[in-house]
């Protein structure tokens, strides 16, 4: 068989089944620390419940993703995962879903592993969403998903401090409603609300605009220009606010 003839001939088998995002359609990536329990409590030993090494290294990571090329208009992370919003007309790939988690996902797991200094890996998958309040949704889910994991984890944390095993810190928690939660905080001198937003609904990140100064040699004049950079958010809005929040990116993103 010829080259030419095998190609197109085993071709088939690896793009037969390719998709693609329908133009008009948002895209957001999320991507997910691969056993990262183990990774943070076992092999590094991070401090628990919250690591601002570690949600440094997951904000960087972010950067990163911001500037490989795929055009990102606003980038979250809580926890391990990551959320990346694309803007509506980006074709990176052609929109391929399978060119797009298996990049990104090795993308994130390269910077992540650079900044560990140790082997991480991340998982990614896409959300195809049909309009911008399903977009605002999406990231008023992330952030309630990370407002309840922290409450979790910050009871966790304290009942095994208290001397309890996992398998026990984990059976009380089952037990316990959102108020007796907050009271079991307050009791050991946490109120929950005036803990960090960051660790209670994530963290945001975004491109701003700044006026940069610089030098022409060749008119001897100082010349200002207009440059991008990414800002870190680390006081999100929450509830209908963060939904607000999301939908002001969409209108001076379209
Ligand atoms: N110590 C510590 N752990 C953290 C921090 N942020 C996130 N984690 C941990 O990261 C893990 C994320 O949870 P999951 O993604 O559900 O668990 P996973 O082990 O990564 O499992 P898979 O995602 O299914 O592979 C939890 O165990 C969190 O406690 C931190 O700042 N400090
Ligand atoms: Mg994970």
């Amino acid at each position: 068989m010829k080259f030419e003839e095998l190609d197109n001939r085993m071709r088939v088998f690896e793009t037969a089944h390719d998709h693609c995002v329908l133009p008009g359609l948002y895209i957001i990536a999320r991507l997910d620390g691969r056993s990262f329990t183990r990774l943070t409590k076992d092999v590094h030993k991070f401090e628990a419940p919250f690591d601002e090494r570690f949600r440094d290294m997951m904000l960087t990571t972010v950067e990163h993703l911001m500037n490989c090329g795929i055009d990102i208009i606003y980038g979250y992370t809580q926890s391990d995962e990551i959320s990346l919003l694309f803007a509506l007309d980006e074709s990176s790939f052609n929109r391929k879903t399978r060119k797009l988690n298996s990049v990104l996902s090795g993308e994130a797991s390269a910077k992540f592993s650079l900044l560990l200094g140790d082997i991480a890996c991340f998982d990614c998958r896409i959300s195809q969403l049909p309009n911008t309040t399903e977009v605002a949704n999406y990231f008023r889910w992330r952030s309630e998903d990370a407002h309840r994991n922290s409450l979790n984890s910050y009871c966790y944390w304290y009942l095994r401090k208290d001397g309890h095993t996992a398998t026990k810190a984990t059976s009380i928690m089952k037990g316990l409603s959102v108020a007796d939660k907050n009271e079991l905080l307050f009791q050991r001198g946490i109120i929950y609300n005036h803990l960090p937003n960051w660790q209670k609904r994530g963290s945001g990140l975004y491109w701003e605009e700044y006026e940069k100064m610089g030098f022409n040699p060749q008119t001897n004049e100082t010349v200002s220009a207009i440059r991008r950079r990414i800002k870190r958010e680390l006081d999100l809005p929450m509830k209908e606010e963060y939904n607000q929040f999301i939908e002001i990116f969409l209108t001076y993103s379209n």
